[in-house]
């Protein structure tokens, strides 16, 4: 059976909303790897929540998708930045849905021609973000030891903010500064992108698992209000 979504673009809940029961860790009975394409508008046909991983190449994509799932090798991580080129879809069973954790393409992969990156990259993700019709939530990940977000980093924010798609930002490879200088990132991001008061960013690492239960936590209240059976 499939699940009925609830739903709606735009009048999602937000990250800092409680709601319910507190959430726990999600436990994953099943991973399979999904739908994979190029071609833009070209969207599973499944109807479950969608889950997206954005962020500048090699900000930690793939890596991220492999600690929530605890699976070494699910999505392909590369020191050579540009690795993910499609729109890949894993089909995660959890004990709370079933979701496509999506690993999106990277931006600001200097190798790749300014023409493809416009007509091809740009497309794909455009398409992505604005029509896809299970798109939950996107996690814009972003790279801790900067000072906040690039200005590759804000036309992708701002295209999902256009877009209205729910956001929960992650900031990446926190395990690269101690606990002051993390502490004050996480502040300084938080000033950046002018979260409503009492949401933050959640600094992660892909090496220690930091930051696994807090993103899974906001990730389970997420999918729990998409699933649920709307009253009669
Ligand atoms: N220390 C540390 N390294 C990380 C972390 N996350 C990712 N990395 C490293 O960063 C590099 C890029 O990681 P990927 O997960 O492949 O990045 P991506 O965003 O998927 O890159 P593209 O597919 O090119 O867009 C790899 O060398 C990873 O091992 C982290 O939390 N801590
Ligand atoms: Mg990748």
């Amino acid at each position: 059976m499939r699940l009925r979504l609830v739903f709606r673009r735009g009048g999602g809940p937000t990250q800092g909303e409680v709601c319910g029961p507190p959430a726990s860790t999600v436990k994953i009975q099943d991973i399979t790897v999904g739908h994979t394409t190029t071609r833009p508008g070209d969207f599973p046909d499944e109807a479950i929540p969608e889950i997206a991983f954005l962020g500048r190449s090699n900000v930690g994509k793939s890596s991220l998708i492999n600690s929530l799932t605890q699976r070494r090798k699910l999505a392909r991580t590369s020191k050579s930045p540009g690795r993910t080129q499609a729109i890949r879809c894993f089909r995660i069973v959890g004990d709370v849905a079933t979701c496509f954790f999506v690993d999106l393409p990277g931006y600001g992969y200097a190798k790749v021609s300014r023409k493809i990156r416009e007509e091809q990259w740009g497309k794909l993700i455009e398409t992505y973000l604005q029509r896809s019709p299970n798109l939950l939530v996107g996690i814009q990940l972003l790279d801790i030891r900067r000072d906040g977000p690039t200005k590759l980093d804000w036309q992708m924010i701002e295209w999902s903010r256009a877009s209205e798609v729910p956001t929960l930002y992650v900031l990446t490879k926190s395990d690269k500064l101690g606990q002051s200088k993390r502490a004050k990132a996480v502040a300084a991001f938080t000033r950046a992108l002018d979260l409503p008061d009492g949401e933050r960013p959640i600094p992660y690492s892909a090496v220690t698992g930091a930051g696994r239960t807090e993103l899974w936590d906001a990730l389970d209240d997420l999918l729990r209000r998409a699933t649920q059976t709307p009253a009669a």
